[in-house]
């Protein structure tokens, strides 16, 4: 019997307090609006921004349904939908492309007006299409994949290649894309370059793969969880160090290694003193600093007016720099046509009611990437 038109009562993991664990519920989604698709979630991953929120270092209305980098297969359109039908399988785009707005117009920015405008909430009108025992529960940055089901912007989901494989594909909604898309757009690696990597998590590890499908000739894995070196180098890094293992500061041991330090550095672990570590990593005269670990938003971070005097360059890249509409379904193609591998990435799969055990995996460094499985 078509589920079309109705609400459908399922699952979900929903976050009611920071510094809780989620429980699962019993959720009701209500059929889309104009505009807005019905999912049925299929596989999503664990991301380090979901901590985030549970941390409290990300702000974001509560109770909420978190995730945000999914995959799933569309149960029912809205009014006036027209890029996806039922049946299609879909990635979630945690960055909307509306494809209006000045931004999406601009060829050179990807952070649609529409996330800003909304913030974590589904519509303009502020709601969310989920509820919970007669309560609205939000959808954590207007997609909350921790669900069976959930109901989302059209601007929020891309149709991708009907074989593709979402228990792997799910985690290019984020961590593949992030980590890829900053070394591949936002530095735009050159062939023959060094490049150096802080944070070796499912981000980071995706940089590393960025770097050597640019063709960069040395890269260096920065981590200081030391189970994190074999599989860097398995995806790409040419050597990998902690920086607990030297005297001097680890900017001076990048400077000494590679004569005056990296053409291309990337801050991958979201610690605010690392931001001033990876900018003084970079080669004095040219180097490239690429900020992709995510801070609290009330964080100010120092750095020395020294590394100013000096051509470095220092800039930020949300969700790798794709025009994700247009551009993560071209990411799905490429990975099944083998062009790079996730496989090393997903560590773990589990059902999503064991979604506290995956926050544990990430927060013990035991996991790369979970894949939740609703
Ligand atoms: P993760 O926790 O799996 O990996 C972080 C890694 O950093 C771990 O291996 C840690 O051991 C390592 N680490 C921590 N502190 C240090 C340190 N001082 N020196 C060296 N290594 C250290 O996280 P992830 O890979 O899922 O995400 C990484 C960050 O990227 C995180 O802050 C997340 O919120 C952010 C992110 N940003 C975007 C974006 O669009 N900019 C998208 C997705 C995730
Ligand atoms: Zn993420």
């Amino acid at each position: 019997m078509s589920t079309a038109g109705k609400a459908i009562k399922c699952k979900a993991a929903v976050l009611w307090e920071t510094h809780k664990p989620f429980s699962i519920e019993e959720i009701e989604v209500a059929p889309p609006k104009a505009h807005e698709v019905r999912i049925k979630m299929v596989a999503t991953g664990v991301c380090r921004s979901d901590d985030h929120v549970i941390s409290g270092n990300f702000v974001t209305p509560l109770p909420a349904v978190l995730g945000h980098e999914g995959a799933g297969i569309v149960e029912s359109v809205g009014e006036g939908v027209t890029s996806v039908k039922p049946g299609d399988k879909v990635i979630i785009l945690c960055l909307p492309q509306c494809g209006e707005c000045n931004t999406c117009l601009n060829s050179k920015n990807n952070i649609c007006k529409e996330v800003r405008l909304s913030g974590t909430h589904l519509t303009s009108e502020g709601n969310s299409r989920i509820t919970c025992k007669g309560k609205i529960v939000y959808q954590y940055i207007t997609t909350g994949t921790f669900s069976e089901y959930i109901v989302i912007k059209e601007i929020s989901v891309a149709k991708i290649d009907e074989g593709a494989l979402l228990e792997k594909v799910c985690i290019i909604g984020c961590g593949f894309a992030t980590g890829f898309g900053a070394a591949i757009n936002s530095a735009k690696v050159t062939p023959g370059s060094t490049c150096a990597v802080f944070g070796l998590g499912g981000v980071g590890l995706s940089v590393i793969i960025g770097c050597k499908t640019a063709g960069a000739a040395r890269i260096i894995g920065v981590d200081t969880n030391k189970d994190r070196f074999a599989k860097a180098k398995t995806v790409g890094a040419t050597e990998c160090i902690d920086p607990r293992d030297f005297e001097k500061p680890i900017q001076k041991v990048l400077f000494d290694m590679m004569n005056g330090g990296v053409d291309f550095c990337f801050e991958v672990t979201g610690n605010p003193e690392t931001v001033e570590t990876a900018l003084a990593s970079c080669h004095k005269d040219h180097g490239v600093c690429v900020i992709v670990g995510s801070i609290a938003s009330w964080v100010q971070i120092n750095i020395s007016s020294q590394l100013f005097f000096s051509g470095r360059t220092l800039k930020g890249s949300v969700l790798g720099g794709w025009k994700t509409k247009d551009e993560i379904p071209k990411l799905v193609s490429d990975c099944m046509a083998k062009k790079f591998n996730l496989d090393p990435l997903i560590t773990h799969t589990l059902t999503l009611d064991k979604v506290n055990e995956a926050i544990q995996l990430m927060k013990n460094g035991q996991c790369i990437r979970c894949v939740l499985l609703p």
